[in-house]
């Protein structure tokens, strides 16, 4: 078993207490804790380089473009990327996904074509391309998903066809823990000449992840989810996909050259970075990047099977729980969402709060998916780098408490 207990000496809101309790944080799915080496990067950067990027000659301004350009190159080294330019910063996943959509979705879409989706996408991976399909006409088509949590590949001979040109699929489902199946549907891609796209806000800071093996056109991710700063982002793309791609965003740095009625684009990546972009959200997930590097994502990913399958060991045993995803830990995610009884997740989040436990109630930005499992609402636990068994302990006997706050036991 990977030990990672003491790496929670890192983060310092881990000492916290919440209503009288020491503090279990189990939304890292919604965002992570960050640590000092994080904390210290981006406090370094405002205190001795702070200035903006690719503009001044003058010493600060150099300091901060290395230091800029030099968390594109630790990121482009993590992924496995070809070269930092395949890295594109973007604000999340969110936008990255949004880019993707209007600048290549907008310009290679017609009517007729389809975009194949699974229902356990992020609205993040639906609503832009709900939004292009109002463009474009396309059609989206939707994979379900098994009784066992898994992405249903048996439909997919029925619904691929030479009109699907965008397969999108999340890398890791956020609600159920559910893998993507990512290198089936880049082979289906493959056969009928479509490019794949690889939501990987919850895949990356989990997962080891090369994204020459991948074998996809674009992967986005989101900094604040891998113990970077909120407002930071990542869409990978490959080197020809990236020329493709139109930018969505005018204004300073993405150019080469502005005329009165046109203007010519700045390389890759600067072509999608209009205007002064996040530079200390960068050089503190450089520094993010370190610190994963330093754990290694293998250990990472051995700690999250680790404890995901004591969560759902120790949750069994929590009469009238039922716990939607895979059950197998090895061939799932950290994102264990949960219902007790009829009780609403939200009031089970919130007598787990009073407890001092951290966990998210809700959709999970996934109505699709929370429809096809007939649930309006579940509670989640979601596990990082610095949770232990301790954590999971101390989640079940709340859950405990819980019951006979709403009178199950008696
Ligand atoms: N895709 C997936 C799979 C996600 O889990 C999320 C955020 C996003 C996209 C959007 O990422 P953002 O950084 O642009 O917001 N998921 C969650 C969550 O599960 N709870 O809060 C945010």
């Amino acid at each position: 078993m990977t030990d990672l207990t003491h790496l929670r000496d890192d983060f310092p809101i881990l000492s916290r207490e919440v209503n009288g309790h020491p503090l279990v944080y189990l939304d890292s799915a919604a965002t992570t804790q960050k640590p000092v080496q994080v904390l210290d990067a981006v406090d370094h950067y405002y205190r001795t380089m702070n200035a903006n990027v690719h503009r001044g000659a003058h010493a600060l301004s150099v300091e901060a473009t290395d230091a800029y350009e030099g968390a594109r190159a630790r990121v482009a080294s993590f992924i496995n990327a070809g070269s930092p330019n395949e890295v594109v910063f973007t604000r999340g996943t969110t936008s990255a996904l949004n880019i993707i959509a209007y600048g290549y979705g907008l310009n290679v879409l017609k009517p007729g074509d389809k975009v194949l989706l699974t229902i356990m996408e992020h609205h993040s991976n639906i609503v832009p391309w709900q939004l292009i399909a109002r463009h474009t006409g396309v059609e989206l088509v939707y994979l379900d998903l098994t009784e066992d949590y898994e992405v249903d590949l048996s439909q997919l001979d029925r619904i691929l066809d030479d009109a699907v040109k965008i397969i999108t699929v999340s890398g890791m489902s956020n609600v159920t823990g559910t893998l993507g199946p990512v290198t089936q549907l880049v082979a289906a891609a493959k056969s009928v000449g479509a490019i794949v796209v690889v939501d990987g806000a919850q895949l990356v800071p989990h997962y080891p992840t090369d994204v020459e093996a991948l074998g996809a056109d674009f992967l986005v991710f989101s900094g604040h989810k891998m113990l970077g700063p909120t407002g930071i982002g990542v869409m990978w793309g490959k080197a020809e996909r990236l020329e493709e791609l139109e930018p969505t965003e005018g204004g300073g740095e993405m150019i080469s050259d502005v005329q009165l009625y046109e203007s010519r684009w700045a390389a890759v990546p600067q072509k999608f970075e209009a205007g002064t972009p996040p530079i200390a959200q960068a050089i503190g997930l450089g520094a993010a990047v370190d610190y994963l590097e330093k754990i290694g994502m293998t250990a990472v990913r051995e700690h999250e099977v680790d404890i995901t399958g004591y969560a759902l060991e120790r949750l069994a045993d929590v009469p009238e729980l039922t716990v939607y995803g895979p059950s197998d830990p090895s061939r799932r995610g950290g994102a264990v969402s949960f219902e007790l009884a009829d009780i609403h997740a939200h009031d089970v989040a919130t007598i787990l709060d009073q407890y001092g436990i951290a966990v998210r109630a809700g959709h999970h930005c996934a109505k699709p998916l929370m429809r096809h499992l007939e649930v309006a609402a579940t509670a989640r636990a979601s596990f990082y780098v610095y949770n232990t068994h301790d954590d999971v302990d101390r989640l079940v006997d709340a859950l405990m408490e819980a019951r006979k706050v709403f009178g199950l036991d008696g």
